[in-house]
């Protein structure tokens, strides 16, 4: 029988180092009285099987599932599962192959209620993105049981979701009863209650579409942006089939889901001029927009022949292209000075998604010191580097199973891209063309960006 008292199991989360006092310094390079991490209760099965008694008595009675948010909340779901005999799902964490990998492991249906377990929480990140993928998996978060509230604002961020986020411990309770008990002294105990004062994680401010479409300065931005608006989506679909019909049969499967499409027309071995009117079809069926990624990297006469002429004369069907400013400041006015009927706007590629891109940060302050000056600009490709507002921003490199692929290209979640890159614009490729059900993955893609208020 396992023996249950707050103030003498918190006492021993001190002695076995998970929780310590000192000058700390975060990651983030602010100091910090108090360092805590949970993991180390994996040495001390006794306490392991107390705190499993502490989660038990807050279970609901719907829950079928239990899943600890990786790594440090699984042992403590294992002792829960073990201990209520409620069946058990582990998460991974790791990046997942196509194909080859469950994201979930362990027996479910898809509509069964979860318990997730985790140990600390403090900005909500790592429960958010455990709470997409489970949800992708067609599971319900019932409830959301942790260890100890750092109190910095996270399970604020998580309720403004709708997830409610219930605590065993909070840092604040903590710190009393090691006060009363006299563990540690009044001028600690006051530190520790400023620090979580100073420390509160203020929720990103996602820029809304709708605002953006009032104030951006070209034509073309704002019709993507009232188009986002209008279908709740600021996904791009990145189409690197290689066939006319291959791009078609996807574009109907996904159309309804997206603001615009990326190609790149030089892979598909059957351009023709039927089928760019079957894509301005479908685009306009489906009200989306159509941004060709040549990527144009050249001085201005020759990029305004690339635009203008050969197979392709993409200016005469893409909404946007995409082109690098290596080549400077003229070679962009001169497409800015092109006076023509259809010219299509401009997506700078400021920054690339690719390891060891070569994109670096004097590049990238240079590219802005000219790139808003052109009307014809809508923003800029980028992942870290911020945007300007109201320009816009475009990340690819989003992908929801993946980390990245074996040729450089590297993945980041969608929440990740908005709500740190705080990005307008995500833009996937494989993570949609690659599946054998576009239709159902961009399901999930569109839970993930919708569940970040971005309208
Ligand atoms: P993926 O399958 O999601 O990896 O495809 C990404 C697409 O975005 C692909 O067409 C690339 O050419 C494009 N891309 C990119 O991945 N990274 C960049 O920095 C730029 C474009 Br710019």
């Amino acid at each position: 029988m396992v023996m249950n008292n707050t103030s003498s199991f918190l006492k021993s989360l001190v002695d076995i180092e998970c929780v310590k006092f000192g000058d700390f310094t975060l990651k983030s390079g602010k100091k910090s009285p108090i360092y805590i991490d949970l993991r180390n209760i994996v040495s001390y099965p006794k306490m392991l099987a107390e705190l499993s008694v502490f989660f038990e008595t807050h279970i609901s009675k719907e829950i079928q599932r239990i899943c600890g948010v990786p790594y440090a909340a699984l042992p403590m779901a294992t002792a829960v599962s073990i201990n209520t005999n409620l069946p058990m799902l582990i998460k991974r964490k790791e990046a997942k192959n196509y194909g080859t990998k469950k994201i979930v492991e362990g027996e479910f249906k898809k509509g069964d209620k979860v318990l997730l377990i985790e140990d600390v929480i403090t900005s909500g990140e790592s429960l958010l993105e455990t709470i997409t993928e489970l949800e992708s998996e067609g599971l319900a978060i019932e409830q959301i049981l942790v260890v100890l509230d750092r109190e910095q604002g996270g399970s604020d961020r998580l309720k403004a979701k709708g997830y409610e986020v219930q605590s065993l411990f909070t840092i604040s309770s903590l710190i009393k009863i090691l006060f009363e008990d006299g563990k540690i002294e009044e001028k600690l105990y006051h530190d520790v209650l400023n620090f979580i004062h100073d420390s509160q994680i203020t929720t990103p401010v996602v820029k809304s579409k709708k605002k953006l479409a009032k104030t951006h300065p070209n034509a073309i931005g704002q019709q993507l942006l009232n188009i986002a608006h209008a279908k709740k989506s600021n996904l791009i679909a990145s189409v690197d089939l290689t066939t006319s019909k291959e791009v078609l049969d996807f574009l109907a499967k996904v159309g309804s889901g997206i603001c615009a499409v990326k190609l790149h027309v030089d892979i598909i071995t059957d351009f023709s001029h039927d089928f760019v009117l079957e894509l301005r079809s479908i685009a306009q069926k489906h009200n989306f927009l159509i941004i060709e990624d040549r990527k144009f990297a050249d001085i201005g006469n020759t990029q305004l022949l690339q635009l203008s002429k050969g197979i392709y004369s993409i200016a005469s069907w893409a909404d946007m292209v995409t082109i690098h400013l290596i080549a400077g400041e003229a070679s962009l006015k001169a497409i800015q000075d092109w006076d023509t009927d259809k010219k299509p706007g401009l997506i700078p590629i400021i920054e690339m998604s690719s390891q060891g891109a070569l994109t670096d940060k004097h590049y990238m302050d240079n590219c802005k010191k000219f790139m808003y000056k052109y009307s014809d600009v809508l923003g800029g490709v980028c992942q870290t580097f911020e945007i300007d507002t109201p320009f816009l921003k475009f990340t690819p490199g989003v992908n929801l199973a993946s980390k990245g692929d074996d040729k450089g290209q590297q993945y980041n979640t969608p929440e990740f891209v908005i709500e740190t890159l705080r990005s307008d614009f995500l833009i996937i490729g494989r993570g949609l063309y690659a599946s054998t059900q576009p239709e159902v993955e961009i399901e999930k893609y569109l839970a993930a960006v919708r569940s970040c208020d971005i309208y």
